[in-house]
């Protein structure tokens, strides 16, 4: 078997990068080591940025996330028992996200590569990656018993944070920055209405909460956990018994509950790996980074790496420039890096660190204080909560990037 672009992973990343070589004309294979099933089941992230917006704009799968996605104008952050809402809107001079979960996304994105009549092999085992470094990558794996072989032009990386493309290369070629974090993210997902129309971020003396939501009748809490606890010892009564001791009264007095459709803990991490191209091998989304959760940052740094990289592949075909893929991992590392520091500020401002002692508690709270009560210091919280422009910090007077090529090729 043979395509142009293999793609290993068929999560978000894979899925959105072979919709838009889809739309300019450029084949693609998406080799997966789960069901369809299995990928559409695990629940991940809830906020998307306007930029992210716009890509799946761009992949023609916009039309359900614009008919049932919910615009999100402002969060609150709750410390000390007080609300106060961050006017995302108003200090960002109009920009706002849109709140429809990545199932959803997902969702989308299979249903558009089923309509394409692409390739799809899912529960592809033994998946491995050979010859990147040359002219004639190629990926193997077996299926039913069968061995099977997939020459590429170039392998897309987009097989997350626990895939083979990133292992597949030599530990000297690749630097890895990480930092784990003390804590998980005890998350329920419930068909009851949200507690609130927006979201709510808690920094209590009990621990981070966090009041999301997919739908206006299907709400997602989170509630910080010490890493040696297990889902097992989490009935749906003990949470929802301890999301209500971290909320304020008014919260905790509305708060609808009932049984959890989903329960399960994520670790949290800060993760890069550098860089992100080796040779016909490009990494994509979770397989080149992590980050902690608090920012709503993981979906969207896949979303944007996989715009840059559609762009720089469409460029490679339709202009035989290889220009896009020579600053490919420049480009995205640069935009990786301060949704990282985001990140890492956020995730530190809003939980309780295990032997974090008086002076740290004080110095959050004032920090938060400062915030709520500054907007210079609510601006910069609001304007990375919003997504940083792609062109954020390009040398004035330099153009905006181009639109995405398979927008201007979907005309
Ligand atoms: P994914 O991990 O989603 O997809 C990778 C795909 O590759 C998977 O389908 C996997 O089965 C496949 N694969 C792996 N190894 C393979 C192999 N050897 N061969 C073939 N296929 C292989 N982000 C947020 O913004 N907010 C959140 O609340 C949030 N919560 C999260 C909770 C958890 C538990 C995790 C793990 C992540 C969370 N994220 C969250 C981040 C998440 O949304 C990712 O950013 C997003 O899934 C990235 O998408 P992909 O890069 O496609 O990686
Ligand atoms: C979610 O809804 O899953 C969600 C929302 C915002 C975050 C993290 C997760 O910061």
């Amino acid at each position: 078997m043979r395509t142009q672009v293999a793609i290993i992973g068929a999560g978000p990343s894979g899925l959105l990068l072979g919709q838009l070589l889809q739309r300019a004309g450029i084949d693609n294979v998406i080799v997966e080591r789960h069901s369809a099933e299995h990928v559409l089941g695990r629940i991940r992230a809830g906020v998307l940025e306007q930029v992210t917006v716009d890509v799946l704009d761009a992949a023609g799968v916009g039309q359900r996330m614009h008919a049932e996605g919910l615009v999100h104008e402002g969060f609150d952050l709750l410390f000390q028992g007080q609300r106060h809402r961050i006017d995302l809107k108003h200090l960002t001079g109009g920009k706002t996200v849109l709140v429809y979960g990545q199932t959803e996304v997902t969702r989308d994105l299979m249903a558009a590569r089923r309509a394409s009549g692409l390739r799809t092999i899912y529960e592809a085992a033994d998946v491995a990656i050979h010859d990147f470094d040359g002219p004639q990558p190629c990926v193997t794996y077996t299926q039913d018993g069968q061995s099977h072989r997939l020459q590429a032009d170039y392998i897309a990386g987009c097989d997350g944070f626990h895939g083979v493309c990133r292992a597949s290369v030599p530990r000297s070629a690749i630097t890895e920055y990480e930092k784990v974090y003390p804590f998980g993210w005890l998350g329920l997902l419930s068909d009851t209405p949200p507690v609130h129309h927006e979201l709510i971020y808690v920094n209590s003396p009990r621990g981070f909460a966090l009041c999301s939501m997919r739908s206006r009748t299907r709400s997602r809490y989170y509630l910080q956990v010490p890493l040696s606890h297990t889902v097992e010892q989490w009935s749906d009564q003990a949470f929802w018994d301890e999301l209500r001791r971290r909320l304020d009264p008014a919260a905790a007095d509305t708060l609808v509950t009932g049984p959890a459709l989903e329960k399960s803990i994520a670790p949290l991490r800060s993760f890069v790996s550098e860089p992100m191209r080796f040779g016909r091998l490009l990494l994509a989304g979770d397989a080149a980074h992590i980050v902690p959760p608090t920012g709503a940052k993981g979906l969207n740094l896949a979303a944007s790496d996989v715009r840059f990289l559609a762009d720089a592949l469409i460029e490679h075909y339709h202009e035989r420039s290889d220009a896009g893929l020579n600053a490919y991992s420049q480009r995205c590392l640069q935009r990786i890096w301060r949704a990282e520091r985001f990140s890492w500020w956020f995730t530190h401002l809003m939980h309780r660190f295990p032997q974090q002692d008086a002076i740290a508690e004080k110095l959050q709270e004032a920090e938060l204080d400062y915030l709520v009560h500054s907007e210079a210091g609510a601006r910069t919280l609001a304007e990375n909560y919003v997504g940083l422009p792609l062109d954020f910090g390009a040398p004035r007077g330099q153009a905006a990037p181009p639109a995405p090529a398979a927008a201007l090729l979907a005309r």
